[in-house]
C-alpha cells in the first residue's frame, strides 16, 4: 500500500520509520524545505530509552514531491490541520483514504471540509514517543492505535482491515473500533489532564501522580471532560482516575507532546484539547473552570516567550 504521512513530528517520524521497515511504500510530507534536505541527508533515527538507535532512510518530500497515496496519515499538530488538509485532495490517489491520528477534537471536521467525509478514517494513537531532535525519536511506551469510521465516512470493512494490517505488520498493536468517537474522547480525557500540567511543571508523565496538587488538577480537568462528553451524548464508561494513572505509568519517562512543544518554543495544542472541552462545555451548559484556566495558562505561557528571563 502506498502511504503518505503528513508531518515529520514525533508520531509522523515513528510511523514512517516502522512502516518503511515493514516494507510499505511510505513517504513523509513536510512543508519546510530545510528540514526535507536535512532528513534526506540523515534519515530518521529511532531510539529506545535503553540507548539503542537505528537509522531508517524513509523518503521525504514537499507536498508536491510525494506521489498520491492509497492512505494519507495526517500527523501534524492540531493547529496545522487546516494547512495540511489543503493538500489532501492532491495527496489522495483515486479512492485513497485519509486518516487523522492527531490529538484533540475538530481535526476531522477540518479534513472533511477539504476532502469530503466519505474517505475519512478517525484514529487514536496511544504511543509514548518523544522527538529529541529533527527526525530523531525515542519510543518510550509501546501502545495501541485504534481506528474507526467517523460520521459520514463510507470506508468499507475491507479497506479498514488493510489499514489495520499495515500497522500490525509494522509491529504496532492496532484495533478497529465501532465507537471511535468515544475513543477520541477517552484520549482527550487523558490529554487534558496530563498534557497541560506536565508542560507547565516541566515534568515527565510519570511524575504527575507523585505531585498531589498537580494530580488533583489533572483529575479535575479529566472529570470535567467526562461531564462534557456525557452531555454531548458520548457513551464513556472509562474511570478517569484509573485511566490517567495507567497512562502515566505506561509512559512514565515520556515527555508529553505539549511539554515537548513548550520546551521547543512551538505553539501547543491547548485549543484542540482543553480549549475544546471549554468550548463544547459552554455550548452544552456544563461548567469547566479547570479546563478554562489551564487553557488560558498555556496561552499565557506561549505569549510570554519573548519576555522570559533566562534561568540557570
Ligand atoms: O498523547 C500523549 C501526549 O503526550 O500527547 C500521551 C498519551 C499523554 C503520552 O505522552
Amino acid at each position: 500500500m502506498k502511504i503518505a504521512i503528513i508531518g515529520p513530528g514525533a508520531l509522523g517520524c515513528l510511523l514512517g520509520a516502522l512502516l518503511f521497515e515493514a516494507g510499505e511504500d511510505v513517504g513523509l510530507v513536510d512543508y519546510r524545505p530545510d528540514r526535507v534536505a536535512l532528513l534526506r541527508r540523515q534519515g530518521l533515527q529511532v531510539g529506545t530509552p535503553a540507548g539503542g538507535t537505528r537509522t531508517v532512510p524513509v523518503p521525504i518530500g514537499l507536498p508536491h514531491e510525494v506521489a498520491p497515496a492509497d492512505l494519507t496519515i495526517v500527523a501534524v499538530k492540531a493547529h496545522q490541520t487546516r494547512a495540511a488538509a489543503l493538500d489532501l485532495p492532491r495527496l489522495l490517489a483515486a479512492g485513497g483514504l485519509a486518516l487523522s491520528l492527531q490529538n484533540g477534537l475538530g481535526n476531522l471536521e477540518i479534513m472533511a471540509e477539504a476532502a469530503g467525509p466519505a474517505r475519512l478514517l478517525a484514529g487514536v494513537a496511544f504511543l509514548g514517543v518523544t522527538r529529541t531532535a529533527e527526525g530523531q525519536v525515542i519510543l518510550a511506551g509501546q501502545g495501541l492505535i485504534s481506528i474507526g469510521v467517523p460520521a459520514g465516512s463510507q470506508v468499507s470493512p475491507v479497506e479498514r482491515a488493510r489499514v489495520v494490517g499495515a500497522f500490525t505488520r509494522a509491529g504496532l498493536e492496532c484495533r478497529e473500533r465501532d465507537d471511535i468517537e468515544a475513543v477520541l474522547w477517552e484520549k482527550l480525557l487523558v490529554n487534558v489532564g496530563i498534557n497541560p500540567l506536565t508542560a507547565l511543571l516541566r515534568v515527565p508523565n510519570g511524575a504527575l501522580p507523585e505531585l498531589p496538587e498537580a494530580w488533583d488538577l489533572a483529575l479535575a480537568a479529566a472529570f470535567e471532560a467526562l461531564a462534557v462528553a456525557r452531555a454531548a451524548g458520548i457513551n464513556l464508561t472509562v474511570d478517569p482516575e484509573a485511566r490517567l494513572r495507567q497512562v502515566c505509568v505506561a509512559t512514565a519517562t515520556n515527555r508529553s507532546s505539549m511539554l515537548q512543544d513548550v520546551l521547543a518554543g512551538r505553539p501547543t495544542e491547548i485549543e484542540a484539547l482543553n480549549g475544546q472541552v471549554s468550548a463544547r462545555g459552554a455550548a452544552l451548559g456544563v461548567d469547566t473552570p479547570v479546563n478554562d484556566l489551564l487553557t488560558r495558562l498555556l496561552q499565557a505561557l506561549g505569549q510570554a516567550g519573548p519576555f522570559r528571563v533566562n534561568c540557570q
